[in-house]
């Protein structure tokens, strides 16, 4: 019988090799966690941050989910009025060679639209980012309500 340390411990060995941690991937996906807003039908929002490991620039072009109808790169601008709202980045997140670019609260994110599956602190899912370079890597977010921002992060209460 396992202990529970033990078969954390034997979760996480696992999650390493993971696709998002394989050796030739030249992009590198830290700290990744997730927010969600509500059960089924409501949004989320993961962030994490990019590291490209190899010689050549590349950018972040799509995500996907299965636990969402929709998946966006989303950025927060201040509009007119002064107040922040959220946009589509169609044109992505570059990550220049040896680069990194930071997905944050109140700043870039990856958008989840329409929940397909309920949520919850603890609870993770399977994230595939795709790269203009065709690479695709898949890393697992976990879900991190309680999380406070990072300081110089804003918080709209969106949690995009
Ligand atoms: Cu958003």
């Amino acid at each position: 019988m396992l202990s529970r340390r033990t078969f954390l411990a034997a979760a996480a060995a696992i999650l390493s090799l993971s696709p998002g941690f394989a050796e030739d991937a030249s992009i590198h996906v830290m700290d990744a966690y997730g927010r969600t807003m509500g059960g089924i039908g409501a949004s989320g929002a993961a962030f994490f941050t990019l590291h490209n490991m190899g010689a050549t620039d590349d950018r972040l072009v799509a995500a996907k989910a299965d636990v969402a109808q929709k998946v966006e790169l989303h950025t927060h601008i201040m509009d007119d009025q002064g107040v922040m709202k959220m946009v589509e980045v169609k044109e992505g997140f570059p990550v220049a060679a040896g680069g990194m670019h930071e997905l944050k609260r109140g700043a870039d994110h990856v958008m989840l639209m329409g929940l397909t599956t309920e949520l919850k602190d603890g609870d993770s899912f399977p994230l595939t980012l795709v790269f203009e370079s065709g690479t695709e890597v898949t890393v697992e977010v976990p879900i991190d309500n309680a999380r406070m921002p990072a300081k110089g992060e804003m918080d709209h209460g969106t949690g995009g």
